[in-house]
């Protein structure tokens, strides 16, 4: 018989949504199932919303107290899905408790915090992910397997971009993902560290930055009910305004330790931008193209393409594809945001199951924010930041 996990979930907002989503469908897709998710409790900030959270995530009970959730003994998966203050802290504890880990990104405010989480990771001997889901769509996984097969050469280059519009007004409120003491940095740490990922997942380990790191936008209407809102949509000019102390643009040169080279870029306030989150990849035998606002596609290219249909190609991801055998039988169904965290729910289960640490674990979250500190340091000296470990 299928062995089922229970999870407790802590938080129920928007991941809050993708992550019990995933939990409900990851056996439709993906059958045999590693194991079967059981939704056992839901946690939230009050009771109220608690309560809330669970009838509509689909969570057998509730609580507001995510201390005692995770030392639960018929909890088997603390899931974490709050702002990132709060991701050590519920992350030692639920490991010290014995628990299977998996942790929105980016897994902590800086390094040096993500550091006790990998130290009580490994110490645990559980198993731990952060949760860079974009790994996950096929269209990558595809380029990792170009890549890994030596399809592309030598991989001389990565240009990577993730912008977003949804802060570009400066009425639109502020949310805790612009105070430094709740997030840890501003476009570095929410969408920067998701290109960190690509790159480090596509290409290697990053060996230094030199770095632009700007703000635009130096206070922000206060959100008068506390709830987290993004965006425009919810702009109030009349609102007391407070700091924005994070940064709202980053672009960074980058050299890998393999010698490749590369950029990165990430800002919120690129009107016209919703989620490109692109890479664009030379090799000494071919290129490759991915934009996340097309997300079932690569554009590919190789040197050895007759002369005569030189180019760009789309291939459209489907059955032949990593995961394909899970998701839709021919390609260009459409996948989305949903399918990439049933994936990495599958991924996380089978982990547990086998006992072999997924990618991204904790050592992936730890070294990102490593990077996107040392991306926060180059912006201040102006100068290149060789990268620790
Ligand atoms: C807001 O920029 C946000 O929700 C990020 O926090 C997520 O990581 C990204 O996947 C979508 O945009």
């Amino acid at each position: 018989m299928t062995k089922t996990l229970n999870v407790a979930m802590i938080g129920g907002g928007f991941m809050g949504k993708a992550h019990a989503m995933a939990y409900a469908a990851m056996p439709m897709f993906f059958w045999p199932a590693p194991a079967i998710p059981i939704r056992k409790l839901l946690v939230d900030v009050n009771a109220e919303m608690a309560a809330d959270g669970a009838k509509r995530y689909g969570f057998e009970s509730s609580s507001a107290d995510w201390k005692s959730a995770v030392t639960r003994d018929d909890i088997d998966i603390v899931d974490i899905v709050t702002p990132n203050d709060s991701h050590a802290d519920i992350a030692i504890a639920a490991l010290a408790a014995g628990k299977h880990v998996i942790c929105e990104k980016p897994l902590a405010r800086t390094g040096p915090e993500a550091k006790k989480m990998l130290d009580a990771a490994e110490k645990s001997g559980k198993i731990h992910m952060v949760a860079f889901n974009y790994r996950r769509t096929p269209a990558v996984a595809l380029a990792k397997k170009y890549i890994t097969e030596g399809r592309l050469g030598k991989i001389l280059n990565f240009r990577g971009t993730y912008l977003q519009d949804w802060s570009a007004d400066p009425d639109g409120p502020l949310s805790w993902r612009f105070q430094k003491s709740v997030a840890g940095s501003g476009a570095i740490g929410d969408i920067g560290t998701h290109v960190i990922d690509f790159a480090r997942y596509l290409v290697g380990e990053i060996a230094s930055v030199n770095a632009i790191v700007q703000n635009y936008v130096p206070t922000r209407p206060i959100q008068s009910d506390g709830l987290d809102k993004l965006g425009a949509a919810d702009a109030d000019s009349s609102a007391p305004r407070g700091e924005v102390d994070v940064d709202d643009e980053m672009i960074t040169m980058v050299k890998f330790e393999n010698g490749a080279v590369g950029t990165i870029e990430a800002t919120r306030n690129a009107y016209g931008r919703n989620n490109f989150l692109t890479f664009e990849i030379h090799g000494t035998e071919g290129s490759i193209l991915f934009n996340y606002e097309r997300l079932d596609e690569l554009q590919v290219m190789f040197a050895n393409d007759p002369a005569d249909a030189r180019g760009f190609r789309t291939v459209y991801t489907g059955p032949a594809h990593p995961y394909g055998d899970a998701l839709w039988p021919i390609p260009a169904l459409g996948t989305g945001y949903g399918e990439t965290k049933i994936i990495e729910c599958h991924d996380f289960l089978s982990a547990i199951m086998s006992g072999e640490q997924p990618s991204p674990n904790f050592q992936d979250g730890y070294q990102v924010s490593v990077i996107a500190d040392a991306i926060i340091e180059s912006g201040k000296t102006e100068r290149w930041v060789q990268i620790g470990k």
